[in-house]
This record gives structure tokens, sequence and C-alpha cells, in this order.
């Protein structure tokens, strides 16, 4: 039986690598599930690295992230890429309402077989974001994709976080310095390899590009450093030229540098730990949680504090504490 399941297992993967989009959505799906079968399918997909151009797409709420996404699929599509997308939404179920105006607005693609969109969400999932949205875009590197598109949906930390583990982050803003200002904040800046002033269609847009370059001048850099690149866009009406170029540059940038290397390095790590973590706290919350229940009693009744406690529950996982969770 086990072997029956291991080359339907082989069988998948190698459909996900001959692009074929049932399959690759299937896999996805068992990314959202956390099928116990999803290990042995990213052991193979690994095998299958592909050598897509990862980008990752994030800026405030109504900036235009799903318009320049279709636009830039697009322009793609235009010269020849074939183009995955992912749309990350943590904060709704799956197939939840907020993406229902993107898929709409996705539907230009539809019946493009060299596009292949799908959006996830991963609240409450094995990992979060941060242990989901790479598997996604393995399988789509894998899928022999050009590029891997990943707009996420909000702002939070996590979202900015998932945004900037892509070999190019896009950082989108609108014209008026009160975007400037909630990006800055929000540490969206910082991620941005190419920043991208959209709706340059309204008022202001220039002025706006040009107060994100004095941000930057400001900001320090050594010479061998990304100078992130400041354009503008109208994405509603597919005018993103400035942008695929500045992608295109980044892209040639991080290859030639070995700085791109070096953030594959960087997101493995993160997704080594965020897996681990996940892992544990899953074990923690089932087949240990009768044992941690009883170290909750004794933390309650003041018989235990809770380092103690953590003493002993590493030591019945046979964790030591340089080995133990970090932070
Ligand atoms: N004038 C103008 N409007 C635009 C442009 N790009 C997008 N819009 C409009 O801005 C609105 C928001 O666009 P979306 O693409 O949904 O923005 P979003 O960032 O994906 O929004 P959320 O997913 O809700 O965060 C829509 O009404 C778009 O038509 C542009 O270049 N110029
Ligand atoms: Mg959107």
């Amino acid at each position: 039986m086990g072997s029956a399941a291991m080359g339907d297992v082989a069988d998948l993967v190698a459909r996900v690598a001959a692009g074929e989009p049932r399959a690759i959505g299937r896999l996805i799906s068992w990314i959202e599930d956390g099928s116990a079968q999803l290990p042995e399918a990213m052991g193979l997909i690994a095998a299958q690295p592909g050598r897509a151009h990862v980008i990752g797409v994030t800026g405030p709420p109504g900036v235009g992230k799903s318009t320049m996404t279709s636009a830039l699929v697009a322009a793609w599509r235009a010269r020849g890429d074939r183009v995955g997308v992912i749309a990350v939404d943590p904060s709704s179920p799956f197939s939840g309402g907020a993406l229902l105006g993107d898929r709409i607005r996705m539907h230009d693609h539809a019946t493009d077989s060299g596009v292949f969109i799908r959006s996830m969400a991963s609240r409450g999932h094995l990992g979060g974001l941060a242990a989901t949205t790479p598997q996604a875009v393995r399988i789509l590197a894998a899928g022999g994709f050009d590029i891997v598109l990943v707009e996420t949906v909000g702002v939070g930390q996590s979202e900015v976080e998932v945004a900037a583990s892509a070999d190019t982050t896009l950082v989108l803003m609108a014209p008026g310095m009160g975007d400037g200002i909630q990006a800055a904040k929000a540490g969206i800046l910082e991620v941005g390899d190419v920043l991208c002033v959209n709706k340059a269609d309204r008022d202001g847009a220039q002025t706006t590009a040009r107060e994100l370059r004095q941000m930057l001048d400001l900001s320090e850099r050594g010479p061998a450093q990304w100078r992130p690149l400041v354009v503008t866009a109208v994405a509603s009406r597919g005018e993103v030229d400035e942008v695929v170029a500045g992608l295109d540059a980044h892209r040639e940038f991080a290859s030639a540098s070995g700085a791109g290397q070096e953030r594959r390095h960087r997101r493995a790590i993160e997704e080594i730990t965020a897996l681990t973590l996940a892992q544990i706290g899953r074990r923690l919350s089932t087949t240990e949680a009768s044992f941690v229940s009883e170290l909750a009693d004794q933390v309650v009744a003041a018989e235990l504090d809770p380092f103690a406690a953590t003493d002993r529950l590493r030591a019945h996982l046979g964790v030591d504490q340089d080995g133990a969770v970090p932070g």
C-alpha cells in the first residue's frame, strides 16, 4: 500500500514538473491541508528547483497591488514568460470574499495556459505564512514558471516578511506623502528593492517619487549594495514598463553580486525555523497535550513556575536548552 501511495505522489510531482495546472493546484491544496504526503512530495519537488524569479508585491490597502499584478502578468506574457501568481490572504478562510474582486480582475488571464493563479489562505496553517508561501513558490518554480509573483493582502508584519523573502520585493505607494509615511512606519520602505508610485495619473506622483528618493539618499548603503529604484506607473492603464525594467534590473544585480544567493539562504533559514517551530507546537497541542495540561495545573497551583515547567517539558521531549525554541 505504501509503495502504491508513493507512486501516486511521484506521479503527481511529475505532472507538476510538466506544468499541469490541476496537479499544481492539488499540491498547493496539500500545503493548505497540511497533508501527510506533503513532506514526500516536497522531497521530490526539491529535485526540480526550476529557475523562477520570485517577486513579492506589497503595499498599503487599495494602492493597486492586484491591478499591478494583473498588468505585470500581461506585460510578462507579452514577452513570452510563463507566470505563476500566489495571492496570500492571511485574514480570510479558504476562498474567502476578500479575493473575489481580484479574481474578477485576473479573469483576463483565466484562459491563458501560461498563467497560473492561486489564492492561499494560511491562517491557522502549520507554520503560517512563513512556512506555507515558500512551499507554494517552490511548487510553481518546479512547474517551470519563469516568474512567480507573490501578492500579499494586508500590511501586517507577516505579510511584509513574506514579500521581503522574495528574490525581488516590489513596494507600491500612491501619490501623497501620507502613503510614504505609512509605508515607512510599517517598515515596508526598507524591504523594497523597487519602490513604485502607482496611480501616476493623479497629481503629485513625481513629487512623491522625488521625496522617496530623498528618503533613500538618507539611508546608509555600501557601494556594492543595491540602491532601491523609485519608479512610477499607472497600473490601471497597463503602464508598467518602468516596473518591469526595475524588477529585471534587480534580478540581474542580485544574481551577479551574489546577493540573491544570500537572500535565498536567509529564506531557507526562516522556512526551516518556521516549520520546526510549527511541528513542535503541533506536538505540544496534540500528543503532549495532557502532559502540558498537568504542568499548567501545577503552575496555576503555584507548585511550579513557568520556567521550571518549561524545563520539565523539554526534558520530557528530550530537547536541551540550547536546542530549545529561540527567543
Ligand atoms: N487612478 C488609478 N487608479 C488605479 C490605478 N491602479 C489601480 N487603481 C484603482 O485603485 C483601486 C484599488 O486597486 P486594487 O488593485 O484593488 O488595490 P489593492 O492594493 O490590491 O487593494 P487591496 O487588495 O484591497 O489592498 C481600484 O479601484 C483600481 O482600479 C492607477 O494606476 N490609477
Ligand atoms: Mg488586492
